[in-house]
């Protein structure tokens, strides 16, 4: 027995093809810039979002999906707004790319009222249910049998109680870790036999915490294979190209929304940073950063626009500034927001009964300290 302790070095990305169609390129490049703007958004987002972790306005878990921004923003592009959408902790590109407004989202990160989830969620728990996000969780895999649920209940309406053909796809994300979750092969076992039309799409950064795929994952460069294992078919995407994540995504969601079948996707990246904000890195050397960097998803789009004479150097920077200037005012939305009050909102929405059930003798501590009586229903 052997099991490899290293980094994943530099071949993470070594013999991915190209996504063989090229739908992307014949859009407008008006759509184009939209994907630019929304991934510097993300990015500009969440480095203000390291800034106030730092300065102790944000607590709890916090983890930044920068490098990665090119996934969601390629994914997203190509579902249609009523697909849902669940995925992990690592959750601030996928609400922003879905369209939950900056200041929501921020708001959420500092456990203010103004949230989306009224401060009682933070970073890792985006919910927005008008844009059909489903979350946001914190239990590695946990989200996969969501995921498979949501595909199953949207085909249940369109086939069952509607009578017609299959409409929707529910994206499920999720992390490399979540391989090796016993609730992801239970999902996909499930998905595969009912044809239930859910895309597993595995963020495949290399790493879980500190632990390379290679330590911690059978068959760790062929994934894909997993499942085959549930009859469900499989591919690969570099998913630093956002054009060719777009790609390589709509022939993928448009299949399953034709057969009404499961796909998986391997989805290539690379976190930038660390696994969330108080990690060292140390699992990792400042080489292997440097090769992956130089793939930075922004840059790549960027150059690609510029180099098409779709943008010139002016036309970046004055969308930079319109960006930064929306992310600082989602940052003032956020400290005018109040917290969740202690007797009238902390514990409204966290049970079916607003005050319960409590099981114990005494009211939470939390509650009895604030003196409160309880609210209604
Ligand atoms: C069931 C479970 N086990 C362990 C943890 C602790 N934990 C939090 S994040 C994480 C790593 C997951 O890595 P991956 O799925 O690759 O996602 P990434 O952080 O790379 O986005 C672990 C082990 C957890 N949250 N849930
Ligand atoms: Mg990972």
């Amino acid at each position: 027995m052997s099991v490899v302790n290293t980094a994943i070095g530099t071949g993470h990305f070594d013999g991915l093809s190209k996504s063989s169609s090229s739908v992307s390129r014949a859009l407008p490049f008006e759509k184009h810039l939209e994907w630019l703007r929304m991934m510097v958004l993300i990015r500009e987002f969440e480095v203000r979002t390291m800034q106030a972790y730092q300065d102790r306005k944000i607590g709890g878990f916090c983890h930044v999906y920068i490098g990665q921004e090119a996934v969601a923003v390629g994914c997203i592009a190509a579902t249609e707004h009523a697909d849902p959408i669940v995925t992990a902790y690592r959750d601030h590109g996928h609400a922003l790319a879905r369209g939950m407004d900056p200041k929501y989202c921020m708001a959420e990160m500092f456990g203010r009222i103004g949230g989306c989830a009224k401060g009682k969620g933070g970073s890792m728990h985006m919910f927005d249910r008008d844009n059909n996000l489903f979350g946001g969780h914190g239990i590695v895999g946990a989200q996969t049998p969501l995921g498979t649920g949501l595909a199953f209940g949207t085909k249940y309406i369109d086939e069952v109680l509607n009578k017609g053909k299959n409409r929707q796809v529910t994206l499920c994300f999720l992390g490399d870790g979540a391989l090796n979750q016993g609730a992801l092969h239970e999902a996909m076992n499930l998905a595969g036999l009912l044809d239930v039309p859910v895309v597993y799409v595995v963020e495949n950064n290399g790493y879980s915490m500190g632990t390379s795929i290679q330590r911690g994952t059978t068959m760790g460069d062929q994934i894909v294979a997993k499942a085959g294992a549930y009859g469900i078919t499989a591919r690969q995407i570099d998913g630093m190209d956002v054009l060719n994540v777009y790609d390589g995504m709509k022939e993928v969601i448009d299949e399953a929304r034709e057969t009404s079948r499961p796909a998986f996707v391997d989805m290539r990246t690379y976190r930038f940073k660390g696994h969330s904000m108080s990690d060292p890195r140390k699992y990792r050397s400042r080489e292997e950063e440097e090769v992956y960097e130089t793939g930075d998803p922004i840059a790549q789009l960027r150059d690609h626009m510029m180099e098409a004479g779709n943008l010139d150097e002016d036309a970046f920077k004055a969308m930079a500034k319109e960006v930064r200037s929306e992310v600082k005012e989602s940052i003032k939305w956020a400290e005018a927001s109040p917290p969740p009050s202690v007797d009238e909102e902390l514990y409204r929405d966290v049970y079916v009964e607003a005050w319960g059930p409590y099981t114990g003798t005494t009211e939470p501590e939390i509650v009895r300290d604030a003196g409160s009586s309880k609210g209604e229903g």
